[in-house]
């Protein structure tokens, strides 16, 4: 496989040719042993889900039907909705166990403690729930009760999604029945409704799905997005860098990965209380840096360094520079057991659903978190001793890179213009053309694609063409990379009309330059924030969300939570663009209602392209005929 179809990305390129000095296999060594894929699988017509089978349909001809009688129609639909709700319960999974360390650390019972008064209070208000008289625990314990109640029956829907979405919305998904209870009682139910002998009607599956997707935004982005809020503090811009070239040589490395900031916030806190201890074992001190989402969460809030993304975590340990890794759930590649067996690095898991063999186990605990994240640091500090010079490269290549714009930071930046209306000089710019409309650029990488080949032309076409681009996931990481996401990329890469709305956001604020042309808003839980802002857009014109010059994209899509973070995106009305189908093709109904007629039923669909600039044409497409909607 030749370089050009691993990855457009320098540092990568230098670490995937030490992989090959070192005969350490990566992700696109197996990637390659893989092919052809199964080409029934990839059109999502192969079905496993009762003992019959596994039966699959020939696209072309005979079998035309599993051994039950189920179509290539039911087959396709069933297998779409159970990956999109194993989407959801990741995410709801997380935002669970959110509320519950909300709930404790309200209770004092553990080592963290309330940091944002403010978000607790408008939480509190949007639930409904009264302040006055009570102090941030007390509040924080009767949000945590508010929180866990949609977790229980007995409502029409969650109050997380009734209270906190546009009305408009609202019943629009009353109307289409896909207003879900409670997330537990609909995952469920999805496990039983794509059972054998169940749902065989394509359309009940995938309206099961659009389902799903609400479930996948309230029952988790929003909640666990919120809850880390109140808990660790809403972002504010931080200036940080990115690529592997953050890692330094004469410090103690220590990476941390996964999706949640439990973990990762008190790894921070430690590697700064214990850099002593790394200076008493011959390092400099100790250098943190991120991958994936945690990364992403730990530079939100704390300006920790960005070391790459999905398909830059096998390379991060082939630099032979970092000594400890560790990680929680989600994107893991189980593969890093055997690369860090290839150096010295410490591959720590820390989650009782998360282990790997060949990974030390730390039992990570909010009670004793603490007392776990010294010892973790400690484990790094210890394997630097181990390090082994002659296997140590890192690429000199990083980037600065701005994060930290939580929907609150870019309404305080913007309220420097206008301190009565912030959303008006925005909003007066996009209806002057000067910013021309807004798109969400989210999600992963995925080895079909040469490793951020599809983000980053994307985003540059749509910045040069005066589109705002927000961004989140592993995408943030790859346009951090390329300089879009610092002052410099916005003078470089944005279109004028574009440009001089950064120039004055960004002197307003004192900046000394442009606000990025690409905003970084989190990570894939923080999706939220972006819904949350287009919200805010539609009801300061009090408009539909599908009416906005707005629209979303994951390039690169590859996990699940991609796919149910998509299908919540769909829900609100926007066109969604993915690089690829995600394995729907046997069905053309299934292909038919997701790109097509579902439109007329959300104002959302999905739209497949795999190359950047026509999808860029397209959505600059949608976003004029959108305009034109709007008169402007
Ligand atoms: O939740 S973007 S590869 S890291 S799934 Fe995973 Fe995809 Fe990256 Fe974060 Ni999101
Ligand atoms: Fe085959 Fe039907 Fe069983 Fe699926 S449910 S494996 S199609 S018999």
């Amino acid at each position: 496989m030749e370089m050009s179809k691993k990855t457009i990305d320098e540092a990568s390129k230098k670490m995937i040719e030490k992989a090959c000095r070192d005969c350490v296999e990566t992700v696109w060594d197996r990637y390659e042993k893989q092919q052809p894929q199964c080409g029934f699988g990839e059109l999502g017509v192969c079905c496993r889900i009762c003992l019959s089978g596994p039966c699959r349909i020939n696209p072309f001809g005979e079998p035309s039907k599993g051994i039950c009688g189920a179509t290539a129609d039911t087959i396709v639909a069933r297998n779409l909705l159970r990956s999109v709700a194993c989407g959801a319960a990741t995410h709801v999974d997380h935002a669970f166990e959110a509320v519950e360390m909300l709930d404790m650390a309200a209770d004092k019972k553990i080592p963290y403690d309330i940091k944002d008064e403010a978000k607790l209070h408008a939480v509190a208000d949007k639930l409904g729930i009264a302040k006055e008289g009570k102090d941030k625990y007390e509040l924080s314990k009767e949000v945590a009760r508010a929180m866990f109640a949609d977790f229980a029956p007995g409502k029409e829907t969650m109050d997380y999604l009734s209270k906190m979405v546009p009305q408009e919305r609202l019943e629009v998904w009353r109307k289409l029945g896909i207003l879900p209870r409670d997330p537990d009682l609909e995952i469920r139910r999805v496990m039983h409704q794509t059972t054998m002998g169940v749902d065989a009607d394509p359309v009940n599956l995938l309206l099961a799905t659009a389902k799903m997707g609400l479930v996948d935004c309230y029952s988790g982005l929003k909640l666990g997005t919120d809850v880390q809020d109140i808990v660790f503090g809403t972002p504010t811009p931080v200036k940080t860098e990115a690529n592997l070239g953050v890692l330094k040589k004469d410090k103690v490395n220590i990476v941390v990965h996964g999706h949640v900031p439990f973990l990762s916030e008190k790894i921070v806190e430690w590697a700064r209380k214990l850099e002593s201890e790394a200076i008493a074992a011959g390092a400099t001190g100790v250098q943190l840096s991120g991958l994936c989402c945690t990364g992403n969460e730990v530079l939100m809030r704390q300006g920790v360094a960005s070391a790459g993304n999905y398909l830059s975590q096998e390379l991060a340990i082939i630099t032979g520079a970092v000594d400890l890794m560790v990680v929680d759930v989600q994107c893991i590649m189980p593969s890093l057991a055997q690369v860090a067996a290839c150096y010295h690095t410490k591959l720590v898991t820390t989650h009782e659903i998360g282990k790997i063999p060949g990974a030390e186990h730390v039992d990570f605990r909010a009670e004793s978190a603490d007392e776990d994240a010294a010892k973790i640091v400690r484990m790094g500090i210890e394997a630097y001793k181990q390090r082994q010079a002659a296997k140590v490269e890192i690429p000199s290549d990083k980037a600065e890179m701005w994060g930290g714009f939580s929907v609150e930071a870019i309404v305080g930046a913007l309220s420097k213009l206008d301190a009565d209306n912030p959303l008006k000089p925005l909003v007066d710019n996009i209806v002057a053309g000067n910013v021309y409309g807004a798109v969400g650029i989210v999600g992963c990488n995925n080895p079909r694609f040469p490793q951020d080949s599809v983000i980053v032309p994307l985003a540059m076409e749509l910045v040069k063409n005066n589109v705002l681009v927000v961004v989140t996931g592993c995408v943030a990481h790859a346009l951090g990379k390329v300089g879009l996401m610092s002052p410099e990329g916005a003078e470089k890469y944005a279109g004028p009309g574009l440009l001089a709305v950064l120039r004055a956001v960004g002197e307003a604020n004192g900046l000394g330059g442009p606000l990025p042309p690409v905003l970084h808003m989190g990570s894939c839980v923080d999706n939220a924030r972006i819904g949350d802002l287009i919200s805010a857009l539609a009801a300061y014109l009090n408009v539909p969300v599908p009416a906005l010059p707005v629209a979303a994209s994951a390039p690169e899509l590859n996990h699940e939570k991609a796919l149910s973070i998509g299908t919540w995106a769909v829900d609100m009305g926007l066109l969604t663009h993915i690089g690829m189908p995600p394995n729907i093709l046997g069905s053309p109904v299934c292909a038919k209602v997701l790109t097509e007629d579902i439109e007329g039923l959300t104002g959302g669909k999905f739209y497949v392209e795999p190359d950047p600039q026509i999808a860029a044409e397209k959505i600059l497409e949608h976003i004029k005929a959108k305009r034109e909607g709007l008169g402007i």
